[in-house]
């Protein structure tokens, strides 16, 4: 595969990144959800080194075949504090890597975030969190399996970036992603006209009022452009609508096939940030080992709605958090 989904900041426009995160960081009251620090940020993300700029604005218009761009090189402290271990784990203090994470995020679009979700903050930890191994959230360090990020939600987010602040101890840990633009001339007319109806539901957490199971509304898992379609599908929240449907879970078994043999994994190393275009890619992660010492695997998360007028309704005081 092509490596045209890489881009890599020189030592200037690391530095020069640097300087703004730093002036950022110095700005009150130094919060990451705070209106008027959010303000400051999606301004000063106009002072990014030029060429990144470019590069965002050119993936936000098409994500190429991989739906993702993995910006390397940014700046990362020399020193950390201890990898957080707790569960809901979330920055709220508006550090150097949580600027950087929000600058790039804000340069493509609006950072978001759920009430329901990490409390609602907009820079999210994701870490591996004792007695969560088995779980199939980012706290787990089982596989976590692909999926669309909030694949049950009506105004899941347009990208997910995620920054690498330290590594796993192994470099085992992979995030895998997978473009249903690659995946899509694999799959042969009627396996996708069966995806593209409305034969499938996906949970909703409880933390989002789920209800008992099979209650989530029917959805199609592609829909769109026939040739280049948005996908919708979690392989672990999302089931058939109808149990009998076999025509269905063979489409979802030939879609998932299709979509193992073009998984890309990238060991994520600090100042690589990720950003996955959720409407075209899925998302999940390798197994690893955590060892719960302090220095364990670290990455930032946010949201990013392209469309922010579109959610409008779920969000009080205009501001960046849907309830
Ligand atoms: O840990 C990873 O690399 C990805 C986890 C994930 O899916 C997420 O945080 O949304
Ligand atoms: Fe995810």
């Amino acid at each position: 595969m092509t490596e045209d989904h890489i881009f890599t900041l020189t030592r200037a426009e690391r530095e020069r990144t640097r300087e703004v995160a730093a002036a950022l960081a110095e700005v009150e009251p130094g919060l990451v959800d705070d209106r008027a620090w959010l303000d400051a940020c999606r301004d000063m993300s106009q002072r990014l080194p030029e060429r990144l700029r470019r590069r965002l604005r050119a993936f936000r218009h098409d994500p190429r075949l991989d739906g993702m761009l993995l910006v390397r090189n940014l700046p990362v402290a020399s020193v950390l504090p201890p990898t957080p271990a707790v569960a809901g784990s979330v920055e709220r203090k508006a550090t150097p890597a949580a600027g950087t994470t929000a600058l790039v995020s804000m340069q493509i679009g609006e950072v978001i975030a759920y009430r329901d979700e990490k409390s609602g903050a907009l820079v999210q930890n994701v870490v591996p969190v004792p007695g969560r191994e088995t779980q199939q959230s980012n706290a787990g360090s089982v596989p976590l399996e692909l999926h669309v990020e909030n694949a049950f939600h009506p105004h899941r987010p347009d990208m997910v970036a995620l920054f690498c602040v330290r590594p796993d101890h192994d470099g085992g840990a992979g995030l895998r992603v997978a473009s249903v633009r690659r995946a899509i001339r694999m799959l042969p007319d009627d396996i996708r006209k069966v995806l593209g109806e409305d034969r499938f539901r996906t949970e909703v957490p409880p933390s989002f009022g789920g209800g008992p199971e099979g209650r989530a509304p029917r959805h199609p898992v592609l829909s769109g452009d026939f040739d280049d379609p948005d996908v919708r599908v979690d392989f672990h929240a999302t089931r058939l609508a109808d149990e009998e449907d076999e025509q269905a879970a063979e489409a979802m078994t030939v879609l998932r096939a299709a979509l193992d043999t073009i998984t890309r994994a990238v060991h994520l190393l600090p100042g690589d940030l990720a950003v996955v275009d959720n409407r075209v890619a899925l998302h999940g992660r390798t197994h690893f080992v955590p060892r719960y010492d302090g220095e364990d695997r670290w990455l930032h998360r946010t949201f990013i709605h392209l469309d922010h007028r579109r959610s409008r309704a779920m969000r009080q005081g205009n501001g960046q958090v849907l309830s």
